[in-house]
């Protein structure tokens, strides 16, 4: 496995330099942020990144995401022009040697949380999501907003999203994932491109809205959808580790073996009802995911991609994105690496 970090380019207040004096840090995980969804990303955009990330001694890894536009969900007609575009970023991005791109399928919000600062035992604190407040919350009514959520929508336009989605229930989705992905893939693999969708976080519908890379069996009719390795998985532990019905560890091994993972996110979380849970630390005894069989997993499909430390609690004073500051997700990768080495160490000594 080679580690990674999350990089939010020049506005993110961890520089390149510091992140590679993170032990055993090998690349970096980034994405074009200034172009609106659904527009091409121009090529020197692209290789700016990549020069940048390689003038700090580290490899331009995995975009993370590539976003997908709406309609493209919703099967809109103007999907169309979308799709070409989202294929034209392909080829811009196979162009400047980028070999694994990471997107989802979740509509209108990406992750969701209820909390972002919740105060843990040991002061430090973490993002949480409670299915009594989410329940409580309207994201049509009130400032709600959080991080990972397309800030540019209005109120009027979420209000005309959630009518979109009305018609679209998960047979839908699953019928407008299999037209993008259809589309996508052939130029993923003229490109070189490992294409890896991320699980949907939670795991589960949300506000109304369908979900449907959820489980195992989601899992399995995704890579379905294509016969091509180039459409495969971002595994994450936190996200599919948050529904107590996902075994991660087996989930992970089972589609390794299949050859369709090709990025991992590393968090543990806390199951602490049946559908609530709270980010934790990402040492095993801290939440309810064993990381030492999630490690052992990859060791054993001899996986030798990208994997990154996700979401690190807020500890030690810092402030900064909740869920990505520089002191927990540091302590993640070096966790994660120990526990790579001993693994490793013990098959061959
Ligand atoms: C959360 C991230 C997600 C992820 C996207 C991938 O912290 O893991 O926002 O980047 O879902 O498209």
């Amino acid at each position: 496995m080679k580690m990674t970090f999350r990089w939010y380019g020049k506005d993110d207040p961890i520089s390149l330099e510091y992140i590679k004096q993170i032990p055993g840090m090998k690349g970096i995980v980034s994405a074009i942020y200034d172009i609106p969804v659904g527009e091409v990303w121009p090529l020197e955009k692209i290789k700016a990144l990549k020069s940048e990330v390689e003038a700090a001694g580290l490899e331009l890894s995995v975009i993370e995401s590539v976003p997908v536009h709406e309609d493209i969900k919703l099967g809109k007609p103007t999907r169309e022009q979308y799709i070409e575009n989202y294929c034209q970023t392909l080829r811009h991005l196979g162009q400047a040697g980028i070999k694994v791109v990471c997107y989802n399928f979740m509509p209108v919000f990406d992750w969701t949380r209820s909390q972002l600062d919740y105060r843990l035992p040991d002061g430090s604190t973490a993002l949480i999501y409670d299915e009594n407040d989410i329940a409580k919350m309207d994201p049509l009514k009130g400032e709600l907003s959080l991080p990972g959520w397309d800030s540019s929508y209005t109120k009027e336009d979420l209000a005309e999203l959630f009518a979109d989605y009305k018609q679209i229930d998960e047979e839908k989705l699953w019928e407008n994932l299999g037209y993008f992905i259809n589309k996508v893939i052939p130029v993923a693999e003229t490109e070189d491109i490992l294409m890896a969708i991320h699980p949907d976080d939670p795991p589960w519908g949300i506000f109304g809205l369908p979900r449907i890379i959820t489980n195992k069996a989601n899992l399995e009719r995704f890579i379905a959808l294509h016969p091509s390795k180039h459409n495969g998985l971002t595994m994450c532990s936190g996200s599919l580790g948050s529904d107590k019905n996902n075994n991660f560890p087996e989930m992970l091994a089972y589609f390794g073996k299949k050859g369709r993972v090709h990025f991992v996110h590393a968090r543990n979380v806390k199951l602490v009802g049946n559908k609530s849970f709270q980010e934790s630390a990402h040492l095993s005894e801290t939440g309810s995911i064993d990381m030492y069989r999630v490690i052992k997993a990859l060791h054993e499909f001899g996986y030798t991609g990208p994997i990154r430390p996700d979401h690190g609690r807020m500890i030690w004073g810092e402030t900064g994105k909740p869920g990505y500051g520089l002191y927990d997700r540091a302590l993640g990768a070096t966790y994660l690496n120990g526990l790579y080495e001993a693994i490793t160490k013990d098959n061959v000594e």
